[in-house]
């Protein structure tokens, strides 16, 4: 009995007022770009929040040092609702990337301040596990046909469920997502944009073969996806859709541009082939319509660029009520801070679907330690208290930013696509 006793005692004692002592903005460049924040407060705990935005890094870092940080120090980090409406209608300017990626980085740092508080792994704190795992997704890309089989025959071989096939399309010197590294892929690869060709004709007879020949080696059981990366018209992406039934994809991603949400009812009343979107969206109001109409499966919205976990959990809430699944998005412009924070929310939610994991180079792994591992095609966050993600700011001090952006495309005619 004095044993209980003293064990609730000791659960009174966490700190019900966590005061904001301190912030910082950490900019470095291991292999790539990222922004990270670090809230501390006056007991000495800190949280740390991704604010990475590819290309566009450097406007992230100064809505948050110049605009956001002045009025977080003092405020109580326990109350994390209240800062994300403050710092999201207190702004005035509503939305976008770059506002929303600051306001992300601020909520997953408080998150990860109050989950270490309360000394338990976050996703504890946002309900419990509702599965032992999170599957992902690997990328197997190359030139040709043949070689991005053998890629995914790799991915297969080290236990993911599930791969994203990309391919070179003949006819086209080079193709945005097809990189020359095989494992480690970036595709913000200049100090100014380089410029891809497009063709939607070359491209449109490209995939089923792809995808034929991936069913015929790689047999039935795997889960393949295949990202459009917003290239083709509704009516494009409704034959490729259709096209691509016989070989039973998990997915098709971002067919086409969304800022028309009403543009997916096009795509969905030709084709089965399910409909993935929303690595761009920042906020809910970016796929209210196509989760209200049904009009896609997965929403790919993240931690890093939709508001953070409050934000993102809100996303998913609503598109549980219309049985859409989550496939967030998990490249490496999103640092190992995002990719935890994914993958709290993706244990703990009752309508996850797939994880996005594109592996960060080592020097990256290196500047972020992190408890989350790779099973059996799944990951996991660990049990550390809190995101279970750290920051070597001194690693970090050796990699300065580097300026560098994502690729543009143009139509061969020299039109810049995509819409
Ligand atoms: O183009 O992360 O599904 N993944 C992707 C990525 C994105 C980049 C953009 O920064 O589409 O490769
Ligand atoms: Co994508």
């Amino acid at each position: 009995m004095k044993d209980i006793i003293g064990k609730a005692n000791l659960s009174v004692k966490v700190a019900l007022m966590l005061k904001i002592k301190d912030a910082r903005v950490v900019v470095t460049c291991p292999g790539r770009n990222f922004v990270t924040l670090r809230i501390e407060t006056a007991d000495g705990v800190y949280g740390l929040g991704d604010a990475t935005l590819n290309g566009r890094e450097l406007a992230v870092a100064s809505y948050l040092t110049d605009h956001v940080i002045p009025c977080l120090i003092g405020r109580d980090a326990h109350q994390i609702e209240d800062i994300w409406q403050y710092l999201y209608k207190g702004a005035y300017w509503r939305r976008g990337p770059v506002t929303m990626s600051a306001i992300a980085a601020v909520d997953m740092a408080l998150w990860d301040i109050k989950a270490k508080a309360a000394n338990m792994p976050l996703y504890q704190l946002l309900g419990g596990a509702c599965r032992t795992g999170v599957m992902v997704y690997g990328h197997a890309n190359g030139q040709t046909v043949e070689e991005t089989v053998e890629e995914a025959l790799k991915y297969r071989a080290m236990g993911y469920k599930a791969i994203r096939l990309q391919s070179g399309v003949p006819g086209l010197p080079s193709t945005y997502g097809v990189s020359k590294d095989k494992m480690f892929y970036e595709p913000a690869d200049g100090s100014l944009p380089t410029e891809n060709v497009w063709s939607t004709a070359k491209y449109l007879r490209a995939v089923p073969q792809l995808f034929e020949a991936a069913r015929l080696v790689l047999g039935e059981e795997v889960h393949l996806l295949h990202d459009v990366h917003h290239r083709l018209t509704p009516i494009e992406a409704a034959r490729l859709g259709k096209s691509l039934e016989p070989y039973r994809l998990f997915w098709m991603e971002d067919p086409t541009p969304a800022e028309n949400q009403e543009a997916f009812r096009l795509i969905r009343q030709h084709t089965t082939t399910p409909l993935a979107v929303g690595e761009v969206f920042n906020s809910i109001w970016d796929a209210k319509d196509l989760i209200q109409n049904q009009l896609i499966d997965y929403i790919r919205a993240t931690v890093v660029h939709a508001g953070g976990i409050t934000h993102l959990r809100r996303i998913a809430n609503l598109a549980d009520l219309y049985q859409i699944r989550t496939g967030c998005h998990g490249a490496t412009d999103l640092s190992p801070v995002t990719m935890a924070a994914a993958l709290h929310v993706g244990l703990s939610i009752p309508n996850f679907g797939i994880q996005e994991y594109m592996r960060h180079t080592v020097e990256t792994d290196a500047v972020f330690p992190h408890a989350y591992t790779f099973q059996d095609g799944s990951l996991h966050p660990g049990d550390a208290p809190g995101l279970g993600v750290d920051l070597d700011e001194a690693l970090a001090a050796k990699y300065p930013y580097s300026r560098a952006f994502l690729p543009v495309n143009r139509l061969e005619d020299g039109t810049l696509h995509s819409w």
